[in-house]
Order: C-alpha cells, then sequence, then structure tokens
C-alpha cells in the first residue's frame, strides 16, 4: 500500500527530481519493512523484492532510483531472521535518506566556490542540488543573479523561480527556446543530473543538451551538480540509459490531437549531454572533470549493479 501509494506519486511525478525520488523509494521500502508480518527470512525478502521491483518500474532513467533501491535492499544481505532482515532495511533507508540530504548540502559548500561574485547563472529545470550550489553563494554575499528556463512541458521552471524568488535572488524567467539569446549574458551554467555514464555523459531534463551545446558555443562554462547515487555502474560497458517517454498529452491536450491524425506527439522526458560540453560535476565527494567519472562509479558505487555497499562510505577528493 505505501509502496504503490509512492510508486504512484513518482509515475504522476507528484514526487519528481532525481534525489527527491530516491529518498522517497528508499522511505517507502522501510516504512513497507516495518509494516511487513513475514515470520520468516525469505518471506520477508519475498516481500521486499516485490515491493523493490514496484518501485523500480516507476521512472526509468534516474538511476538514482534503482542505486538507492539496491543500497537499502542490501540491508537484507547476511540476514538470518525476519526480524535481522527488517532491521538491515531500516537502518540503511535511514542511512541513504540521511547521506542524500547531506550530499545535497555538501555539493552547495562545493559548488558554490565556482561561483564568483558578480556572475549570472542560467539553469534548466528544477534540481535541488543545483538549487543548493547558487543559493549558497548568494547566501556567502556574492552577487548573482539568475536565468530559469520554463521547461516545457512540465514547467519545472516555475518551482525553480519560486524557490529562487523565496531566497531573494534576481531571476529572469526564459521560455527554453530563449537561451541562445540570452547565453551571452550568462558566465555560467548550472544544472542537476538524473544520471552520469562512466564516460561522464550527463542524462538529464529534455533541452539539457541543448542549453550546454548553446553554453560551448559561447564559451561559457558548464557546471552539473550530481550526488553521487546518480552515477550509472551499469553503462561501464557502453550501455545506454534508457530515455523515458511520456504521454504526448503533456504537450498537446487530447481533444487537440485527436483532430491531427497525421500528428504523433513525441515526449522524451530527458536527453543526453557528452562529456565535452561539461565542465565540472560537483558531487558530495568533491569536484571533478566529467573524464573523471569512471572513479566515482570504482570507488563509491563499485563496478558491478548490487554492489552499492561501499557507496555510503567516507572519503573523498581534496581540492573540491
Ligand atoms: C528533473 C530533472 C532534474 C534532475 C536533478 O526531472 O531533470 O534536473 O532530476 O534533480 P523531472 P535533483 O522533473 O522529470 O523528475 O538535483 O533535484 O535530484
Amino acid at each position: 500500500m505505501i509502496v504503490a501509494e509512492t510508486a504512484d506519486k513518482i509515475k504522476r511525478m507528484e514526487i519528481r527530481g532525481a534525489g527527491r525520488i530516491a529518498r522517497a523509494a528508499a522511505e517507502a521500502l522501510r516504512d513497507h519493512a516495518l509494516a511487513d508480518r513475514a515470520t520468516t527470512s525469505e518471506a520477508f525478502r519475498h516481500d521486499m523484492e516485490l515491493a523493490a521491483s514496484t518501485l523500480l518500474r516507476t521512472r526509468p532513467t534516474a538511476v538514482s532510483l534503482p542505486n538507492a533501491v539496491h543500497m537499502v535492499m542490501a540491508g537484507i544481505e547476511r540476514a538470518k531472521t525476519a526480524d535481522e532482515a527488517k532491521a538491515g532495511i531500516v537502518s540503511r533507508a535511514d542511512e541513504f535518506v540521511r547521506s542524500s540530504q547531506h550530499a545535497v548540502e555538501q555539493i552547495a559548500v562545493f559548488g558554490s566556490r565556482h561561483i564568483r561574485d558578480g556572475d549570472t547563472i542560467l539553469t534548466h529545470c528544477n534540481s535541488e542540488a543545483a538549487l543548493s550550489c547558487i543559493i549558497a553563494a548568494h547566501r556567502e554575499g556574492k552577487e548573482i543573479e539568475v536565468f530559469a528556463t520554463e521547461v516545457r512541458p512540465r514547467n519545472q521552471g516555475l518551482v525553480t523561480i519560486r524557490t529562487l524568488n523565496d531566497a531573494g535572488i534576481k531571476t529572469n524567467f526564459i521560455v527554453d527556446s530563449a537561451v541562445r539569446s540570452f547565453i551571452h549574458d550568462v558566465d555560467l551554467v548550472v544544472i542537476g543530473a538524473d544520471a552520469v555514464t562512466v564516460n561522464g555523459a550527463v542524462v538529464n531534463k529534455i533541452g539539457t543538451s541543448q542549453v550546454a551545446h548553446a553554453a560551448v558555443e559561447a564559451r561559457v562554462n558548464v557546471m552539473v551538480a550530481a550526488e553521487t547515487y546518480k552515477f550509472a555502474p551499469r553503462t561501464t560497458l557502453g550501455e545506454l540509459i534508457e530515455i523515458e517517454e511520456r504521454s504526448g498529452s503533456e504537450v498537446l491536450p487530447d481533444e487537440i490531437a485527436k483532430t491531427l491524425p497525421h500528428v504523433t506527439v513525441r515526449n522524451p522526458a530527458f536527453d543526453v549531454t557528452p562529456a565535452e560540453y561539461i565542465d565540472l560535476i560537483v558531487t558530495e565527494k568533491g569536484a571533478i572533470p566529467p573524464q573523471m567519472a569512471y572513479v566515482i562509479i570504482r570507488d563509491y558505487l563499485g563496478w558491478e549493479i548490487g554492489e552499492f555497499s561501499a557507496v555510503l562510505g567516507t572519503g573523498g577528493f581534496s581540492g573540491a
């Protein structure tokens, strides 16, 4: 029930953004475990696996979701009784939520160092991690101004401008297609990520690659804010991240679409920005060039899918 509700909210985007999706999934698994009545560890594991797969089917692109689910589910490993397994899930889930929130705070500290007094920043979509860097720079007393895109078709830009406004940051709201018109007024692009591949490509909200392309053409730096659990070990052999394609009715109302029988509406929710368009990826372990993404996967996630136990450990890069 708890898991079905959370899965539904993630699918309908009532819960959205890669970090929030991951935390909601961890919390749903914890609450499911606490409510579970199984008396053997086998029965408990079976119930939890069903719950995990319901969550995993919600949104295919955000790698934070399978990574979070695997980190929490690793709490069952080595448990001999249902109670031990339950305790394992609860402590893993709590640890994930705590470390995920801490990661955003740490990214703000590292990311704001790359924002200079007087900078104009462009951001696309609504990323908690990206906004944390911008807000931290503002709180440090840096005079900054932001361009925020509208983000068709789901208008996540409205959430972004409200957050920026509430923080007292001077903000310009523009349609997605105006990015190239304003890029020469911008000093730095700051965006989030749904997934980072082993070769440093960043999967983020549709339109991100156009923003980055315009930035590269205008010699404007691009900084990505991404927690380590958004890095995708599954891409180590070049496997592609699945790009979610959502209903065309998000773009064109059904009443109009049905009058246009020769028109198909396409609505991919994410796109891929190649590593060459990105200058820096700021993680909670430090800032890296995208070409070093494999180090995060090797040192903090493990190469194999399912080997996620190391991610909550300590350590980090110096000189972030
Ligand atoms: C959200 C999106 C965000 C990333 C990072 O897409 O693309 O930029 O998820 O966000 P959607 P965060 O609205 O379709 O979920 O830094 O908050 O994890």
